[in-house]
């Protein structure tokens, strides 16, 4: 019986975790994503050619591995069918569970619309439908998958939906769909998705007794997790490590190796707290360098520096045995950096992150800055300052900094033995 090796995203979202999975995924024969929908996004090159994943997994781009979207997921058929144009082939790679459940084009009408009303205490959500889907889906009201094989009495319970809470769609200016629109529309994602669409526990279970590699892809970060995050500023899945497991239907014990994909300084798009931000230039100069703009809304993200206190208390929420620190180029050349290694809240100096990270201010231990890491591929490469700077995070969270990105390209990694 093999176990399940999972990568998960330690801040919020963004952390790199696209280069990681790509790069690991051509040693696994099956990937796996468990929760979130198409607010996720990263672009992988593959010999100069550009591919945008939002809900297919990084597995894809292996031509041996098998691809499996899971319950947990919120699956937009609008999107993937749109994804799956970018690839041949897909029959037999790609399987999505029966039981995720559907994200249709109401659910983004409702999530913006809500945003809207919301004004200055908006979310600042992606716009995709996210959160209303997961709350049909907790409330019981939800559509699955599964529901597509039969389009018609789909059609017929999705307006009757539309009639039970017509108040609601009313103040959202929401019109119902016509009933042939929305057969039509059904019947097109049935014929496009029908092949794909099948009981993913029972192909896991198998693939673990079978002794499969299998590599689970987490979306988004734990400091947007439905209960772990920054609430109400997260999003509405659960990201963090146990989440996989009910989002896809196996238990801890079939939890390999936990590694927390981490930046080597912090980002974060859309509204919410976020102690180490910098509002100077220097975080403005991060923001250039590491082009952090939002894959999926082209949103430009907040930048600062990296926050001991939350990675440390990330990294024991999702048991990490490593982290990969990732982007550490990006911080080549400025004369100092610094790490959050305290919060101060009301006047009191504490180690550890806070219920509510609101009103948290940060303390900063401020370090000497290096050349150029670009390409190296060896820890005893690294400039001096930057081992420090590594040593320095492996000290402050209680992890091993096992892999280091010192550069967008595949090969410029440091695995660490
Ligand atoms: P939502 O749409 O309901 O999930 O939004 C709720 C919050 O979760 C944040 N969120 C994200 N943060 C970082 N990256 C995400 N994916 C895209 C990307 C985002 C993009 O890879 O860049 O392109 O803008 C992602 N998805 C959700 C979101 O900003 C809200 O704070
Ligand atoms: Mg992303």
């Amino acid at each position: 019986m093999s176990k399940a090796d999972l990568i998960v995203g330690i801040q919020w979202g963004d952390e790199g975790k696209g280069k990681m999975v790509d790069m690991l995924a051509q040693n696994y024969d099956i990937v796996c994503r468990s929760q979130g929908g198409h607010n996720a996004g990263h672009t992988i090159w593959v010999d100069g050619v550009r591919y945008a994943l939002h809900l297919i997994p990084s597995g894809v781009l292996n031509p041996k591995a098998i691809n499996i979207i899971g319950n947990g997921v919120v699956l937009s058929p609008e999107s993937i069918i749109k994804e799956m144009e970018q690839f041949e082939h897909l029959e037999g790679r790609l399987f999505i569970s029966d039981k995720a459940h559907l994200n249709l084009e109401y659910h983004a009408q409702i999530d913006q619309a809500k945003e809207r009303l919301k004004g200055d205490k908006a979310i600042g959500t992606t716009g995709k439908g996210i959160g209303p889907a997961y709350a049909e889906k907790i409330s019981r009201t939800g559509f699955r998958v599964g529901e597509l094989l039969n389009p018609e009495k789909l059609t017929n319970d999705i307006i009757a939906y539309f009639e039970e809470n017509r108040a609601i769609f009313d103040v959202l200016k929401i019109a119902t769909p016509t009933k042939s629109e929305l057969f039509a529309t059904l019947k097109s994602y049935k014929d496009k998705l029908e092949p794909y669409i099948a009981n993913t526990t029972k192909m896991i279970w198998e693939a673990i007794d079978q002794d499969k590699k299998i590599l689970l892809e987490g979306a988004q970060g734990t400091l947007l997790d439905i209960d772990h995050g920054t609430y109400p500023y997260v999003t509405s899945s659960s990201c963090v490590s146990a989440g996989a497991c009910t989002g896809l239907g196996i238990n801890p014990k079939d939890i390999g190796i936990v590694t927390g994909i981490v930046k080597a300084y912090t980002t974060r798009v859309g509204n919410g707290p976020f102690p180490s931000e910098d509002f100077t230039e220097e975080g403005q100069k991060i923001a250039q360098i590491g082009k952090e703009v939002g894959v999926t809304t082209g949103r430009a993200r907040r930048c600062g520096w990296f926050d001991a206190i939350a990675v440390k208390h990330a990294a024991r929420l999702n048991g990490c045995d490593q982290l990969s620190l990732m982007k550490l180029d990006v911080l080549d050349g400025f004369p100092r950096v610094k790490i959050c290694v305290a919060y101060e809240i009301d006047g009191e100096k504490i180690d550890y992150m806070p219920s509510n990270l609101e009103g948290v201010k940060p303390v900063y231990e401020e370090f000497e800055g290096w050349d150029s890491v670009v390409g190296c591929r060896e820890f005893e490469a690294l400039p001096e300052n930057a081992k420090k700077y590594i040593n320095k995070i492996e000290e402050l969270t209680g992890v091993k900094v096992g892999i280091i990105s010192t550069s967008p390209e595949r090969e410029d990694t440091i695995i660490r033995g």
